[in-house]
């Protein structure tokens, strides 16, 4: 477990990455968003499922060795190789914020949510006509319409999504019984370390898993579609 890691402060954001995610995440709703209801985000939820599908290709580049995971060598070297511009401490950041399983290895999941945060992180024009992104065009547009459907959810643009937020967002549209229920499940499925709000980090994992990224893997536990 004890890896070294340097020691953390306990100011709000846990960590730099975090920070830095805040602060895009911010500027990207000073921007404004084009979706116009809950509902307009679940119906991306089958394109955004097939784009993120597609992420295997890019996911098997970077996983030179195939054994199912991306290391921390075989990262960087990928970085480098995409000419996506990171330091090395990004890239540790990005490493370890993303490989929640802890086992040193970036699998699938990790992998898109880390991709993700990228695309949001790297909000320049050499890394948004990087290699990474040719030959996937959809890609962008699905990270784009994630980054959206988070603009969306966070009505007072801090960067975070809480709670009732949540709940707004759904009942601005939704007028049913019981749809303040799903945005509770949603929320809380979403909300990890339950502390009442989610970053963006934690939404991104809530929608690999969501759109049953894990689906179409051999092993299937539980079975989660929807
Ligand atoms: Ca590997
Ligand atoms: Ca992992
Ligand atoms: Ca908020």
């Amino acid at each position: 477990m004890g890896k070294s890691e340097s020691p953390k402060k306990v100011s709000i954001p846990e960590t730099k990455l975090e920070a830095k995610t805040v602060e895009a995440m911010k500027r990207r709703a000073a921007a404004g968003t084009s979706m116009k209801s809950f509902n307009s985000i679940i119906l991306k939820f089958p394109k955004i499922d097939e784009s993120l599908r597609n992420c295997k290709v890019i996911f098997k580049q970077f996983d030179e060795d195939s054994n199912g995971a991306i290391d921390y060598e075989e990262l960087k070297k990928s970085f480098h190789k995409l000419e996506i511009s990171c330091t090395e401490e990004e890239i540790n950041d990005l490493f370890q914020a993303c490989d929640i399983n802890e086992d040193k290895g970036i699998d699938f999941n990790e992998f898109i949510v880390l991709l993700c945060l990228v695309y949001l992180l790297k909000d320049d024009a050499a890394t948004l006509h990087a290699k990474a992104w040719v030959g996937m065009p959809d890609l962008e547009a699905t990270f784009e319409t994630l980054v959206d459907a988070f603009v969306f959810l966070d009505k007072n643009k801090d960067g975070y999504v809480s709670k009732s937020e949540m709940v707004q967002a759904i009942n601005e549209t939704t007028s049913g019984e019981g749809s303040g229920q799903i945005a509770m499940k949603r929320f809380e499925e979403m909300d990890w370390d339950k502390n009442g709000m989610v970053n963006f980090k934690e939404f991104l994992f809530a929608f690999t898993s969501w759109v049953g990224i894990d689906d179409n893997e051999d092993e299937e536990e539980g079975g989660e579609k929807v």
